[in-house]
């Protein structure tokens, strides 16, 4: 297990870890050059080669890649060797477009599984562990990643996917699972689905691993208390391995980037200028070590901020603050900016679940905004009139805090679309 917590790469004086990125650095770029001509082009044109990038801090020369470049270079215009070099590839579920199509060498994958099983050491899980994993496996990241590491680790795996509630708790209870890994939607899901049936007693879960979508602080409150869980944060994106690029240890206040693999960098995102630590901005990050398919500078579209502050872990990789949102998931809705992350605040605050859909539509010229809004078995039980009553309560919450009117439906529980065991948050019909 010591194996999966390195402290001399972990905790390593910063100028260190510079040193070790540097060089990373410089190899990935002439691995890149010499092996993704659709890349060298972008350096070309911007008139920067190899010889240009001799430290970490020349990265900023670099061209960026955002997700058009991999939709334009679909299927195979950025893998970095040939495909008979690779094991597998995992593929983005984006809903519009071309799917994103990532490679794994062997060595890739092991990287991969290798900063999964670093964030379940820095969750304190072990090999004493049960972990069921309920992200989806497939072409998806999530089940295949979570799985890997814990097996690396010597977990005992229950390779469970998603869905099958019925499955799923009868598994958790007899196989003693004492590690969930899932979206937090479908963590507060279970959760609900324990209750309602009295199983409390029977769970032995201590921990959760959850990611893959936007939760808050609230989410994570009210999922520990209701689990009597420690519910840590994993952050990832296909395009850059899958779950693991960063990570939370037990201090529970931000995710640690794996920064011996990833460097990360935040940048203003109208800009694209690069921001100093501390500053909120869309999080960029370059794989150091990947060679199936290595991108340089991907715009993750995550709107994050980067702290250096020493962590009370001993950890000395940079951390990354819960992403608050995406650059493109901002809805501009009669004129005002609005967040999905500020009607989840919303939601929690009034004890609802935060399983919610947003429609956004576009009627006579005007926009409107409808919110599904997910009842618990509780509130489900409630007369007609009570409900109205609630609807009419959130409509004035959300207008308070988005400063426009919303339609508020109260909808039976377990009845919003999720992909990927990810709820489907926004359905913004004027863009289809
Ligand atoms: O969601 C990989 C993953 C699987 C991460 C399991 C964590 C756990 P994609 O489907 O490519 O990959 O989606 C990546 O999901 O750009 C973020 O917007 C969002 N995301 C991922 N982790 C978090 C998180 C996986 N912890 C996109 N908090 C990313 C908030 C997250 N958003």
């Amino acid at each position: 297990m010591e194996r999966y917590y390195s402290k001399e790469i972990e905790c390593a004086p910063r100028e260190q870890l510079r040193a070790m990125q540097s060089e990373r650095l410089v190899s990935q770029v002439r691995h890149v050059w010499d092996n993704v001509p659709y890349y060298r082009h972008k350096m070309e044109q911007a008139g920067v080669s190899p010889a240009d990038i001799r430290s970490i801090d020349d990265i900023t020369k670099l061209p960026f890649l955002k997700k058009d470049d991999l939709r334009d270079s679909y299927p195979d215009g950025l893998r970095g060797v040939p495909a008979k070099e690779c094991v597998r590839i995992h593929s983005t579920s984006g809903t519009t477009g071309k799917r994103v199509v990532a490679y794994y060498t062997k060595e890739d994958i092991d990287l991969w599984e290798t900063c999964v099983a670093r964030a379940l050491v820095a969750a304190d899980i072990s090999d004493e562990d049960v972990v069921q994993v309920c992200y989806g496996y497939g072409l998806f990241t999530g089940g295949l990643g979570l799985h890997g590491g814990a097996e690396k680790l010597g977990c005992m795996v229950l390779p469970m996917s998603s869905g099958s509630t019925d499955r799923q708790l009868q598994f958790m209870e007899d196989l003693k699972s004492t590690v969930l890994c899932c979206t937090p939607s479908y963590a507060a899901y279970l959760s609900e689905s324990i209750h309602e049936r009295v199983l409390s007693d029977r769970i032995h879960l201590r921990k959760g691993i959850f990611g893959a979508e936007a939760w808050s602080e609230d989410m994570r409150a009210s999922i520990e208390s209701s689990l009597g869980i420690k519910a840590h944060d994993i952050y990832g994106l296909t395009e850059l391995s899958g779950p693991g690029v960063a990570y939370e240890c037990s201090v529970q206040n931000g995710m640690h980037i794996n920064e011996d693999h990833f460097y990360a960098e935040v940048i203003d995102p109208d800009t694209g200028e690069s921001l100093p630590l501390g500053s909120k901005g869309e999080l960029v990050i370059t794989s150091l070590t990947k060679k199936g398919f290595p991108l340089l500078r991907y715009r993750t579209r995550d709107i994050c901020i980067l702290s250096a502050e020493k962590c009370a872990c001993g950890r000395t990789f940079v951390k990354m603050s819960r992403p608050m949102g995406r650059s493109d998931d901002m809805l501009i809705i009669k004129g005002v900016n609005v967040f999905p992350s500020q009607i989840e605040t919303v939601l929690i605050q009034q004890g609802y679940p935060a399983n919610y859909q947003i429609i956004v539509d576009r009627v006579n010229n005007s926009d409107t905004l409808d919110v599904l809004v997910e009842m618990t078995a509780e509130n489900f039980s409630d007369s007609l009139s009570k409900i109205t009553a609630k609807e009419k309560a959130l409509v004035a919450e959300l207008k308070a805090m988005l400063g426009i009117y919303a339609n508020v439906h109260l909808v039976t529980p377990k009845t919003i679309t999720r992909s990927e065991g990810k709820a489907v948050r926004v359905i913004d019909k004027r863009k289809i």
